[in-house]
């Protein structure tokens, strides 16, 4: 099998795990590196032994002979880099959130599918191992059909320390934690029909909405409540950046709560079992459930980029994602419900 060499695009905080994860798969090597700072891709480079350092996108890809690339930029610049890659005929992996709009992401689409080139995006949460747990065990079918279910994503972690320009997004907790949990929302309970949602500004420092409430109805007829936020208000069961989900089906109840216990409920009792997620020794042991995601979502999309299968988490799945995401902004703007075709 050839490896397969790949370019990334911005080397702040998140690359720092995003390139190992990668180097986790086998037949993968990360041959060059770009960011608009050089020194931070200069540094990251003497990390891993990449020589190939840029801070000019265009003359990387012209240079440098790779097979994908992966962009882990800040959302505003996506587009332009995908459409560089696309331009050279690159399949393209982007970290979500995908686009700073609904119409930017449905172009990003429209203009790798008419280069001929595949769009992949690097969205890890539905790979977490509590959570792919927990949609096993709705597969089986032990607690029938999911009427109604809550996705809690809630903490008072100091985000903005590690990830200070967060502060300044116009649009912040739904584009950055919605992009995940509406995700896994789509993941686990199916399709939205309509949505609705209401937001707040907690934080008087920030540009945008550190807290929101969204409530879908899904084309199965359930109800899904996701809540997320950021408000730092000391709440005794803060764990982030684990989620919290809970399901009632019409034959029991299903629930990952703290900790990674997963508990079905049905007429037979409780089962209860821990899913806890492998540690890397790269992951930051405070983002451990999220970090180590990162690893089956690349080794998904690498099986399709070598053309084994089809990926999860394709630009196509991910534009319904997109969709909810700025839905809730239009539901929240105008105080009301939006339904989808
Ligand atoms: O995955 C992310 O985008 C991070 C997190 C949600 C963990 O804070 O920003």
């Amino acid at each position: 099998m050839k490896d397969l060499r790949f370019a990334l695009f911005g080397t702040g905080f998140w690359a720092n795990y995003q390139l190992p994860g990668w180097l986790e798969s086998p037949g993968v090597r990360c041959t060059a590196l770009y960011n608009r700072t050089r020194s931070k891709a200069e540094a990251l480079g003497q990390l891993y032994g990449i020589g190939a350092v840029y801070d000019n996108a265009a003359e990387l890809l012209e240079k440098e002979p790779v097979d994908f690339a992966d962009i882990c930029t800040g959302v505003e610049t996506h587009a332009h880099l995908v459409r560089l890659a696309a331009s050279k005929r690159l399949p393209v992996v982007c970290q979500k959130p995908l686009a700073v709009s609904l119409e930017e992401a449905e172009r990003m689409l429209a203009d790798c599918r008419a280069a001929g080139v595949a769009l992949y995006v690097n969205e890890n949460f539905r790979w977490q191992t509590p959570i792919r747990a927990f949609k096993s065990e709705l597969d089986t079918g032990a607690i029938g059909r999911v009427f109604r279910a809550r996705i809690s994503m809630v903490s008072g972690f100091p985000v903005f320390q590690n990830q200070p320009f967060l502060r300044d997004l116009p649009q912040f907790v739904l584009t950055d934690v919605g992009s995940h949990v509406l995700d896994v929302a789509r993941f686990l309970f199916g399709e939205a029909a309509s949505i609705y949602c209401q937001t707040h500004r907690v934080h008087t420092d920030i540009q945008g909405e550190d807290v929101a409430t969204v409530i879908l109805h899904t084309v199965n007829d359930a109800t899904v409540l996701v809540e997320m936020g950021y408000a730092e208000n000391y709440l005794e069961r803060d764990r982030f950046p684990e989620t919290f989900i809970f399901a009632e089906g019409e034959r029991g109840s299903l629930e990952l709560g703290p900790d990674y216990w997963l508990r079905t409920t049905t007429s037979t009792g409780t089962h209860l079992r821990r899913t806890p997620p492998p540690r890397y020794a790269w992951a930051d042991p405070a983002y451990d459930v999220v970090h180590s995601s990162i690893v089956p979502c690349q080794a998904n999309i690498l099986s399709a980029l070598r053309g084994e299968g089809e990926a999860e988490t394709t630009g196509d799945d991910n534009l319904r994602t997109v969709r909810l995401v700025f839905g809730a902004y239009e539901s929240a703007a105008a105080g009301r419900v939006v339904r989808f075709q």
